[in-house]
């Protein structure tokens, strides 16, 4: 039988009493969008011949590099929808508070539009991630950080794009993960990925090996033995360079993905609201575990939107062995 995702939502939405269609009608703005994402991102090497970002293309439109293109068309697609109340996406400082931010506004999402968007120049996957909570008691239209600021745990759904050799959608609404591929010739999600489990155990590791002398204490000696095979197996390494990519890998195939502090990056790169949440609820939904180096990615209490956390996300006996070499909470 073939289901779209939007019948899945509206079957997944049964389980929750009281559910007004709200939810589904706020996540067909997110399909929308990145369907748009993605018919910009596979017409992306034509840009040369049919004119670069700035330039005017053949219908007069000044054409948009690729991230702000995806952004506008997140914006477009979610202000849209009564349900929401704040949208926050990583390419702007400040998060916009939709037109119509009122009682009935009972949602905030925050996404990032087009992670590893350095990677469109030669033709590698990209994807956008997406999150979103619930509006907190009390929290008003004019203090768009109260929605933010709260912990990964309290997400009501999370899911990601990847924009690869074909455009899949990934999502939990927290009953587990579901997967969807695009069929270009209907224009529809079509559920490919039934209640995807990461594998307790992988074989591949998942890391830009060129910052290895910054990493902190515990993190080589851990990836030396997955490499001698101490694990069982003798593991082999795979980085894309889009966390997107690299973790819908690692979701379906196991392993581990790490983004650990650098010299560069302190905290790591990877913005908690934007891109570690949404992974480690789903990893956590695909029965893998996710952290920051000490603690469960999902129990930080952000206190800044923009603000940045390493990332460690992967299989049980990867997770658990790495937890091993690291000063963890628990
Ligand atoms: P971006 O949000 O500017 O695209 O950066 C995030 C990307 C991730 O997709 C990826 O995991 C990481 O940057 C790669 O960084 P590095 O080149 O330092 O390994
Ligand atoms: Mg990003």
């Amino acid at each position: 039988m073939i289901v779209t995702v939007q019948q899945h939502i509206l079957h997944d939405q049964k389980q929750f009493p009281g559910a007004s269609g709200e939810f589904s009608w706020l996540l067909s703005g997110i399909t929308l969008a990145t369907k748009m994402v993605q018919a910009r991102v596979r017409r992306a090497g034509l840009s040369d011949i049919l004119g670069d970002a700035g330039d005017t293309n053949v219908q007069g439109e000044v054409q948009q590099k690729l991230d702000v293109y995806a952004n506008e068309a997140m914006m477009h697609c979610l202000s849209a929808r009564g349900s929401i109340g704040v949208l926050a996406s990583e390419e702007n400082e400040h998060p916009r508070l939709t037109a119509h931010c009122s009682p009935e506004a009972h949602y905030a999402v925050i996404f990032d539009p087009l992670d590893g968007s350095s990677n469109i120049d030669v033709n590698v996957s990209v994807g956008t991630t997406f999150s979103i909570l619930r509006r907190p008691e009390g929290a008003d239209c004019d203090d768009p950080e109260q929605w933010l600021l709260q912990p990964g745990k309290k997400q009501v759904a999370a899911g990601y794009v990847v924009y690869g050799s074909s455009t899949i959608l990934v999502y939990s609404v927290g009953l587990g993960v579901h997967g969807f591929t695009l069929d270009p010739s209907v224009g529809a999600f079509i559920l490919s990925h039934p209640n995807i489990k990461m594998p307790a155990k992988g074989k591949y590791y998942s890391v830009n090996e060129a910052y290895r002398d910054d990493f902190p204490p515990g993190y080589n000696p851990f990836i030396d033995r997955l490499r001698k095979g101490e694990l069982g197996t003798k593991y082999a390494s795979r980085y894309i360079g889009s966390m997107v990519a690299d973790f819908h890998r690692t979701l379906l195939k196991g392993g581990i993905f790490l983004y650990p502090p650098t010299a560069d990056h302190a905290d790591g790169k990877l913005r908690l609201l934007y891109e570690a949440n949404p992974i480690a609820f789903l990893a956590e939904q695909a029965g893998g575990i996710a952290t920051s180096g000490s603690r469960r990615v999902l129990d930080i209490q952000p206190t800044s939107i923009h603000q940045r956390t390493p990332l460690i996300v992967g299989g049980t006996t990867e997770m658990t062995e790495f937890i091993r070499h690291v000063r963890h909470e628990d």
